[in-house]
């Protein structure tokens, strides 16, 4: 008997025996140093793991696929600027076991879409192309040539290029990037969607409209500078581990930090910099000053509520904004303040969930305080308010003139380690029309204009039968989108599905009637051409441009990097390659920057600056107070406060990554910095809730949504008592991404509110 696709979308739920302690009290320290070395040892060749150790993020090495956070300009530390979870990331990829020639023979699909994520990555590296033909139950080797004339005729026998669907995750360098979107491009459509669709979009259109750039403003050196740095939705201590040394950093400059979440983080606690053993003796930083226990969604209104007292205060004369900036810089001022006003006070503080003494704190260091960085990640960007959540901190910032300044500004601190660079690139979906010309004017062919389909406009054309055709440079498209079981139909209608990976995973067992696995090049393997190894480069977080450079011996000889995949695609796909020259790009990889340096601001001289070994710098026009804006100024925006209500019984549920998983990379079943332990399958509850509720801790539950009348459930689930606000509660991504439904998503921005899903919960 086959398996629907749902069922084979499922992820595991048998339960792996939990154990709940208590939540640390601090971050990294030795800890982190045990965890690294066990992951290290288990699963890599230990000169491979020293390799790396010493190359990983320093100048002329490569950079790490963990996440997007900056390395300092300066010094470098000597053990390596490496993270636990940067060391678990390349574990991950550097794995010393490959996936043999007999596995697929041994396992069918429907048997391997059985294992949970962790035993599907646990698996080995991919070494050759695979093919499942349609009807057929087990993948099959097939040759490369096979491989891209498959694809070619398949794409070139569609009667719309618009069709077909080409999603890129963040971890695609610069190089492979710029030459799939001009591939895409060629062929004529713009189906670019990316993660980011399901990121930071929010922040891109949010800063895109009232500062003129989708990108942060402040460097690194600004961390230095702060007087106050507020870190909302986000969790650093897991997510983005360096960025603990620049807070560190900032603290002992005489910062203060603030950090606003739901969940009290501890990396945002207590932090223990495992490159200062006299720290790891003394036990470390206290890092937040204050904590916000906002409620989920209950932004917008704290910051409403922080603003209007700062709005009464300098009513009362006090003196707090900054008036000349305001005045030579900013538009829409009056606006905003009309709007604000229209808000009552207590209202706000009631549905931010935080008391009205911990916002007059808030308050207090607001006034106190010149130079404000905000940072901010998934917490902020994944709701349908997401762009107001984003728009009304600019807000703050710049009342205070905290823009375009040392020291303050704004930091959407990036995932994935390139998707900062690969939008740079343009892989874009809704492209600006300026990029389009360019393209048009070097290479001869006329991109189409119409914006293509993002993420969820992706699916849902799969869904409806409009595309047929899905291939996928890296990520996991089925295991990351919203309303898994939805998305697996919707792949499942599709005619070929293609993606190109490094590690199996689950969208590749949930495919069109046929499918192809292309096995590509990690990050840390050497790349050789005929014209000798290859640099590529990427993007990081702050806009820095670094190169990049592979240093272990590729896991088989079977593989190809992105970019030669990309090169051959185009070749075998294109009915007319126009003036691009694919045969060379694929040789020399320096050419391709070539034409990037004509193409993108920033990038002039781009194979010449890509030899300092720090990188260099993209202009950045916020950082310079010249705002690309329709009026030439920073724009005040009015926007909402969240109206949702959750009626008797129902939970706000958010989905959150646990400290031992990159995106559905699950490297462990432990979430050390929460106190659970051997477990996914989790739901954090307030206390009081399981109380009030009749449950117990550890009880097994459904978890159920509802939206526009649909409801989606998931089984299965325990219940760990946490210090979470009443009515909320988190589970883990992506386990629990059945429950988000398709159709919602940020206004303007479509990224899915994965971070805000009514749900009610029962008794198994
Ligand atoms: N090790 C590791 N590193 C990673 C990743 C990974 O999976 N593992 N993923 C990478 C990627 S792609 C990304 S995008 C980033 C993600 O980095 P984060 O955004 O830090 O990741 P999440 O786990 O989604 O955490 C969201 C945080 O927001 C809080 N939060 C949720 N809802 C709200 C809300 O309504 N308001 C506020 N104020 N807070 C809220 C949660 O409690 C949680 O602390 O990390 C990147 N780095
Ligand atoms: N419910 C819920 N859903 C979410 C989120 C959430 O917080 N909650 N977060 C969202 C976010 S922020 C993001 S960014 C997306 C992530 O979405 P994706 O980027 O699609 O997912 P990843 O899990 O990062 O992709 C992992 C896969 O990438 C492949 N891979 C790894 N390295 C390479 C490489 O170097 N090259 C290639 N070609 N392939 C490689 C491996 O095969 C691996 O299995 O998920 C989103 N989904
Ligand atoms: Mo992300």
């Amino acid at each position: 008997m086959k398996l629907s696709a749902k069922e084979k979308a499922a992820t595991s739920e048998i339960f792996t025996n939990l154990k709940i302690t208590e939540v640390p009290k601090n971050s990294v320290g030795l800890g982190a140093l045990n965890s690294v070395f066990k992951q290290v040892n288990t699963y890599m060749n230990p000169v491979d793991a020293i390799k790396i150790m010493s190359k990983l993020n320093q100048k002329g090495g490569f950079d790490c696929p963990g996440c997007a956070w900056p390395d300092p300009d300066d010094e470098r530390t000597t053990l390596g600027e490496f993270c636990e979870n940067g060391m678990k990331a390349m574990a991950e990829e550097a794995q010393n076991t490959i996936i043999g020639s007999d596995f697929f023979k041994k396992y069918s699909v429907d048997m391997l879409s059985c294992w949970s994520d962790f035993e599907l990555g646990k698996s080995g590296r991919l070494a050759g192309p695979l093919f499942l033909p349609e009807g057929g139950s087990h993948y099959e080797p097939i040759s490369w040539e096979a491989a891209f004339e498959k694809i070619g005729s398949t794409l070139k026998t569609l009667k719309d290029p618009n069709q077909a669907v080409f999603y890129t995750s963040g971890r695609t360098t610069n190089e492979a990037a710029f030459l799939y979107q001009l591939f895409v491009r060629a062929y004529g459509t713009s189906n670019l969607p990316d993660c980011s669709n399901m990121c930071h979009e929010a922040s891109g259109k949010a800063l895109t409209e009232t500062l003129g750039i989708g990108k942060g403003s402040v460097t690194l050196d600004d961390f230095y500078k702060a007087d106050l740095v507020m870190v909302i939705g986000q969790n650093p201590g897991t997510n983005h581990p360096r960025m603990l040394s620049a807070l560190e950093k900032c603290k002992e400059h005489g910062g203060e930090i603030i950090a606003i979440n739901p969940l009290q983080e501890v990396g945002l606690v207590k932090f223990t910099n495992p490159q200062r053993p006299l720290k790891l003796l003394k036990g470390g930083t206290d890092i937040a000053d204050l904590y916000v226990p906002v409620t989920i969604n209950g932004d917008v209104a704290l910051f409403k509520a922080i603003m209007l007292q700062l709005v009464a205060k300098e009513a009362g004369g006090a003196a707090i904004f900054d008036h000349v900036f305001i005045e030579e810089h900013t538009h829409g001022y009056d606006a905003f303040i009309n709007d604000l006003k229209r808000y009552n006070y207590d209202d706000c503080v009631r549905k931010s969930g935080v008391s009205d003494e911990v916002i007059s704190e808030i308050v207090a260091k607001v006034i106190k305080h010149e130079r404000i960085i905000i940072c901010w990640a998934m917490g902020l960007t994944q709701h349908e308010n997401a762009v107001d959540n984003i728009r009304e901190l600019v807000n703050l910032l710049l009342l205070k003139g905290s823009i375009g300044k040392e020291g303050a500004g704004t930091c959407p601190v990036r995932g994935h380690s390139n998707v900062q660079g690969d939008r740079t690139m343009g892989i874009w979906e809704a492209a600006p029309q300026a990029f389009l010309d360019k393209l048009e004017g070097k290479y001869g062919f006329k991109p189409v204009a119409n914006h293509g389909y993002s993420v969820i406009d992706a699916i849902t054309a799969m869904h409806d039968k409009k595309a047929s055709v899905f291939i996928g440079m890296g990520g996991n498209f089925l295991s990351a989108a919203p309303d898994t079981n939805y998305t697996a139909e919707a792949m499942s209608y599709c005619d070929l599905t293609v993606h190109i990976s490094t590690k199996l995973n689950r969208s590749h067992l949930v495919t069109g009637k046929e499918a192809l696995i292309l096995p590509c090049l990690g990050r840390s393997e050497k790349d050789v051409q005929k014209s000798g190894e290859q640099v590529q480069s990427v993007e990081n977080s702050m806009g820095i441009v670094s190169a990049t450079k592979g240093i272990l011996t590729p896991c088989s000889d079977n593989l190809l990097s992105e970019v030669a995949i990309v090169c051959q695609l185009a070749m075998a796909s294109l009915k007319d390659s126009f003036s691009i020259n694919w045969q060379g790009y694929q040789t020399d990889y320096s050419l391709i920057r070539n034409d990037i340096q004509t193409l993108i601001k920033g990038f002039e001289n781009y194979n010449q600056q890509l030899k300092n070994p720090a990188g260099f710098y993209l202009p950045n026009g916020a950082r310079i107070r010249q705002f690309n804006t329709p009026s030439g100024k920073a724009l005040f925006s009015v926007n909402k406060v969240s109206e949702r209500v959750l009626k008797e019984g129902e939970f706000m549920m958010m989905t959150i990554r646990s400290h031992d998983q990159f995106n559905t990379t699950i490297y462990g079943l432990d979430d050390r910095y929460r106190g659970v332990f051997n477990e996914r399958r989790v739901v954090f509850m307030n206390a009081e809730d399981i109380k009030q509720r009749g449950f117990v801790a550890k009880q097994i539950v459904s978890i159920t949504s509802e939206y526009k009348g649909v409801t989606r459930k998931a089984d299965a689930f325990k219940i760990v008592p946490y210090d979470i606000p009443r009515n909320c509660c988190a589970t883990y991504f992506p386990e629990a991404n059945v429950l988000v439904p398709i159709d919602s998503y940020a206004h303007t921005a479509k990224t899915p509110s994965s971070k805000s899903v009514v749900v009610w919960i029962s008794a198994l």
